[in-house]
C-alpha cells in the first residue's frame, strides 16, 4: 500500500492505482468525461484525451491527468486549485467551441455528459469562436452517427474493438479532420458493424445515438385504416422504470403493458410468447441433433448455437461464415411473433396483413435492423413494422403525458400475449439455453421434471460452461455474453477443440438486459444485476415456467403448426442465415 494525500485527506491504496481511483477512495469526486470503467465488461477507456480530470501534484510542474497517473507514495494531490479548476474549465470551452450548439433539439440533451460538465462548471457563453469541423451524417436503420458531436474521447472505439472485438470503428485522418469512423469513413452499413449498439451505450455525446422511429408509431397509432399491435422484449420490463424514476431492478411490467393500452395499440402483446414458442423449435432442434449424433450420423453439426440475438448473426455471418450451419435455424422471437402474428392472427382478424401494424419494443438496436432484413418480409411488407427502443418507449410515453407511475398494473391481451417463465428468462445472459433445457428434459425423459432452476448456466462471468445432466446424457453446456466472448468459443468450435453440445451467445454484456437500447447505465453496470435479480423475480413468480406448457402455445401447435419442425413451422419460424 501507498501513502497518498488528496485535498488534505490521507488515504492508503494499492501500488499502481491511479490518482482517480485515489481521490475516490478519498470520497472526492474529480470529473472525468473520456474516461470510462466499466468494471463488468473487462473495460476501462483511459485515453486521457479529454484532460478535465486534471489536477495538480506537489513537486510538479505540469497538471496530471488524474485517470492515467499512477500515485506514488507520498504523493499530495490537490484536484481542486486554481489552476486545475482554469484548466479544466478551458478544456470544456474548447470542446465546446468545436460543437454544435443545438442542445435544445439534441436526442442526447438532458443526458449528455458535455452538457452536463459545461452546466457544473457554470459556463455561459462560448469562449471561442471559429471554424468547426463538420462531417457527413451517417444514417443506418439502427444507429445514427453525428460525428459533428463526436469529442474523440474514444469510448466506442474501445468499445467496439477491444469488448466487441468487431472493429468497425478506429480514429481516422489527422488534425481538424480527424474522426472515429468505420475504416475510410464508409457508412456503417457498409460496414462489418453488427448493430449491438454498445458504442451509443457508451457515449457521452450525441454523437452516436438511436434512429428514433417514436414518431413512426404516432402516425401509426393516429391511421383510422391500420391495425396496431405491439410486443415487448423480456428485458424491457426490468428496464422501463428507471426511466420514471424506479429504482434500477424495479419490475414494471404491468404499468408498462397498461401504458401501452393508453397509447392506444389494439393489442398489447408479450415477445415473451414468442420465446416459448422460440424454445419449442430450438428444444426439438437440438434434441434432434443430439440423438442423430449419438445413433452415429456424422453430417449432424454439434454444437447447435443460439440464434436469437440478432448482433451475434450478424457477426457471425461477417466472422464465422465458414459455420453458418452450425447456428439453430429457428428465428428470434421477435421475428417469430411478427410472422405468426402476420400470417396467422391477421387473418384471425381479418385484416389484411398490410393493415396489421407491429410494433416492437425492444432493449436492443440491433433489433431495428434484423426487423428490415429481406428474409423477414413477404411481397415488400415487412413483418415487424416498427422497432422502438426501451428509451424510445419511455420518451413516447412521457409525449403522450401518460403519467407511467400512478398506472394501475394491467395484463397482456391474448393469445399472443401468454408467457411462462422460461419466456422471461431470455432477456439474461444463459436464460435461453436454460429455458431450452427446461424443456429438452422433460421431453427427453419423457416426465414433468420437477428441477427447472439450473443454476449452473447461470451467473456474469463471460465465458462460462456447466456440465448438465438430462435424463442419461451429459451434456456440456457453453454461454458467452459480449461479442469479444463469443469469438474465444466460436473459434474454439472453428478448430473442432469445442465439446459443447450446445452454447448460447448474447452479444451484450449480460445479456438483453444491457442491450444498447436500454436506459443509459452511465457505466454503472451493477445495475446491469440488479435488472438480472428482476428478471429472476418474475420467472419464479409464474404460475408457468416451462415453454411447452403454455397453454397458448399448445393451442397455436394444435391448430396451425402441428408440430415443432414441422412443415408450417419450417416456413413460418425458420430462417437462413448468408455470407
Ligand atoms: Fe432479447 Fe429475444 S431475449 S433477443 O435478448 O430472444 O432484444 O429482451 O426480445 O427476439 O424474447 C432482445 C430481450 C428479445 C428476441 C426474446
Ligand atoms: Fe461496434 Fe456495436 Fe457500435 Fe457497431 S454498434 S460500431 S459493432 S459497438
Amino acid at each position: 500500500l501507498v501513502n497518498v494525500t488528496v485535498d488534505d485527506i490521507k488515504v492508503q491504496v494499492p501500488e499502481g492505482t491511479t490518482i482517480l481511483a485515489a481521490a475516490k477512495s478519498a470520497g472526492v469526486n474529480i470529473p472525468t468525461l473520456c474516461y470510462l470503467n466499466l468494471a463488468d465488461f473487462g473495460c476501462v477507456n483511459k485515453t486521457a484525451s479529454c484532460r478535465v480530470c486534471v489536477v495538480e501534484v506537489e513537486g510538479r510542474r505540469n497538471l496530471a491527468p488524474s485517470c492515467a497517473t499512477p500515485v506514488n507514495e507520498g504523493m499530495i494531490v490537490k484536484t481542486n486549485t486554481i489552476k486545475a479548476l482554469n484548466s479544466r474549465k478551458i478544456v470544456l470551452e474548447l470542446l465546446l467551441s468545436d460543437h454544435p450548439k443545438d442542445c435544445l433539439v439534441c436526442q442526447k440533451s438532458g443526458e449528455c455528459e458535455l452538457q452536463d460538465l459545461a452546466h457544473e462548471f457554470g459556463i455561459k457563453e462560448i469562449a471561442y469562436e471559429g471554424k468547426e469541423s463538420t462531417y457527413r451524417k451517417d444514417i443506418s436503420k439502427s444507429i445514427i452517427r453525428d460525428m459533428d458531436k463526436c469529442i474523440m474521447c474514444r469510448r466506442c472505439e474501445t468499445m467496439c474493438n477491444e469488448v466487441q472485438t468487431v472493429g468497425a470503428l478506429s480514429g481516422v485522418n489527422r488534425g481538424f479532420d480527424a474522426v472515429v469512423a468505420p475504416a475510410m469513413e464508409m457508412d456503417l452499413n457498409d460496414s462489418v458493424c453488427t448493430y449491438c449498439g454498445q458504442c451509443v451505450a457508451v457515449c457521452p455525446t450525441g454523437a452516436l445515438v438511436e434512429r428514433d422511429a417514436t414518431w413512426d408509431v404516432l402516425s401509426a397509432l393516429a391511421d383510422p385504416t391500420k391495425t396496431v399491435i405491439v410486443q415487448t422484449a423480456p428485458a424491457v420490463r426490468v428496464a422501463l422504470g428507471e426511466e420514471f424514476g424506479y429504482a434500477p431492478g424495479t419490475s414494471v411490467t404491468g404499468k408498462m403493458v397498461s401504458s401501452l393500452r393508453k397509447l392506444g395499440f389494439d393489442r398489447v402483446f408479450d415477445t415473451d410468447f414468442a420465446a416459448d414458442l422460440t424454445i419449442m423449435e430450438e428444444a426439438s432442434e437440438l434434441l434432434d441433433r443430439l440423438t442423430r449424433h449419438l445413433n452415429g450420423d456424422t453430417s449432424v453439426k454439434l454444437p447447435i448455437l443460439t440464434s436469437c440475438c440478432p448482433a451475434w448473426v450478424k457477426f457471425f455471418e461477417h466472422n464465422f461464415n465458414d459455420l453458418l450451419d452450425v447456428p439453430s435455424t429457428a428465428k428470434s422471437p421477435m421475428q417469430m411473433f411478427s410472422a405468426v402474428a402476420k400470417n396467422v392472427f391477421a387473418k384471425e382478424l381479418n385484416v389484411d396483413r398490410k393493415d396489421l401494424i407491429v410494433v416492437s419494443v425492444m432493449p436492443c438496436l440491433a433489433k431495428k435492423y434484423e426487423a428490415g432484413r429481406e428474409e423477414f418480409s413477404k411481397d415488400g411488407d415487412f413483418d415487424t413494422d416498427i422497432v422502438l427502443s426501451t428509451r424510445e418507449l419511455a420518451r413516447l410515453i412521457k409525449q403522450a403525458n401518460i403519467n407511467f407511475n400512478i398506472l394501475k398494473d394491467e395484463e397482456f391481451d391474448n393469445p399472443l400475449g401468454e408467457s411462462t417463465g422460461a419466456g422471461v428468462i431470455f432477456g439474461r445472459t444463459g436464460g435461453v439455453i436454460e429455458a431450452a433445457l427446461r424443456t429438452a428434459a422433460d421431453w427427453y425423459t419423457g416426465k414433468s421434471l420437477e428441477n427447472i432452476d439450473y443454476e449452473a448456466v447461470r451467473g456474469f462471468e463471460g465465458v462460462r460452461s456447466a456440465d448438465v445432466k438430462v435424463g442419461d446424457l451429459d451434456l456440456k453446456i457453453g454461454i458467452a455474453h459480449g461479442l469479444g466472448e463469443a469469438r474465444k468459443l466460436l473459434e474454439e468450435v472453428r478448430e473442432g477443440k469445442s465439446m459443447y453440445h450446445a452454447i448460447e451467445i448474447m452479444a451484450c454484456k449480460g445479456g438483453c438486459i444491457g442491450g444498447g437500447g436500454q436506459p443509459y447505465h452511465h457505466g454503472n453496470t451493477s445495475i446491469l444485476r440488479k435488472r438480472t435479480e428482476a428478471i429472476k423475480i418474475e420467472d419464479e413468480s409464474k404460475a408457468i415456467r416451462k415453454s411447452h406448457e403454455n397453454p397458448y402455445i399448445k393451442k397455436l401447435y394444435n391448430e396451425y403448426f402441428k408440430e415443432p419442425m414441422s412443415h408450417q413451422a419450417h416456413e413460418l419460424l425458420h430462417t437462413k442465415y448468408f455470407k
